[in-house]
């Protein structure tokens, strides 16, 4: 199922939908190699490959989900780049929200990249970049939202859930995946504005599940657990520890909260 991509300045006026792909970051990575513009977008109905951080794989059952990602080419510093998994994570959960709001229930950004109805993983975002010269050549940016999943493989259904599965009536993915667009489209041209989240922290706080709550941070240096407190100008996490504040950027930390996923 193709998504039509109207409401928007500049995303996804290039479109490649493909039924079956291994993974849409991949393609879209190709794609950004041969030069495609600026906010070019790859979908898919569904992903043989599809990729999670750090080598690990997103589960993308053909028809279940939303599976898309697009190229950026932002002049901006390169340690500026991760901000944008932010910038995606409230344009899902705003999105999201905008379709659900008669449910009653809030779609969370569990920093930095998962978005969690009711405690469960419902999204997940992967933002990859490739520099020049020390500069950004591009980014992509891809997001795999559970849309319709009733069950998940063993290995992850603890964790994992679907907007279906958590209101427990239909939900369109040709009318979620132009909205996310929509609304990612408002937050990057806000951020860069300010090349920060400086003009967007206070509503990403609203949509924090981590605010407020334990966590466990498992950092390769050493793993330690803190009360999150919200995200600085720069996207690092906050969080109150024993031993006093530290700011945890993301890369290579994962967040968990001490009584469960989050
Ligand atoms: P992550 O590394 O934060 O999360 C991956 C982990 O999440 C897995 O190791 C597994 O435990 C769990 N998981 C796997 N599949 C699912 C699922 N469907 N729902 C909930 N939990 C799951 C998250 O990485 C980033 C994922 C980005 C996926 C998009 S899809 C479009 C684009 N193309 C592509 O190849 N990747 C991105």
């Amino acid at each position: 199922m193709q998504f039509v991509i109207e409401e928007t300045k500049w995303v996804g006026k290039t479109a490649h939908h493909y039924e079956l792909i291994d993974s849409t970051n991949k393609k879209a990575k190709e794609l950004a190699e041969a030069g495609c513009s600026h906010g070019t977008v790859v979908t898919a109905a569904g992903q043989e490959a599809g990729a999670g951080r750090r080598g690990r794989t997103w589960s993308s059952e053909p028809g279940q989900g939303i599976y898309m990602s697009v190229v950026l080419r932002p002049k901006l510093q390169t340690d500026k780049a991760s901000m944008l998994t932010l910038v995606a994570a409230m344009a899902v959960s705003k999105a999201i929200y905008g379709i659900i709001r008669d449910c009653g229930i809030f779609p969370f950004i569990k920093w930095p990249n998962d978005i969690v109805i009711r405690g469960k993983k419902v999204c997940g975002i992967l933002t990859e970049m490739a520099t020049k010269n020390g500069e950004i050549d591009y980014i992509v940016v891809g997001i795999g939202v559970n849309v319709h999943n009733r069950e998940f493989p063993k290995e992850i259904e603890h964790m994992a859930t679907s907007i279906e599965a958590e209101i427990g009536h239909e939900v369109a993915r040709e009318s979620l995946a132009p909205l996310i667009w929509q609304e990612f489209e408002k937050y990057y041209d806000i951020f860069m504005e300010t090349q920060d989240l400086s003009l967007l922290q206070e509503e990403y706080q609203q949509m924090s599940a981590n605010k407020g709550r334990k966590v466990t941070v498992l950092d390769p240096k050493g793993e330690f657990e803190g009360t999150a407190r919200g995200i600085t100008a720069n996207g690092e996490l906050i969080v109150d520890t024993s031993e006093g504040q530290r700011l945890v950027s993301s890369g290579e930390v994962s967040v968990r909260g001490i009584y469960g996923y989050v």
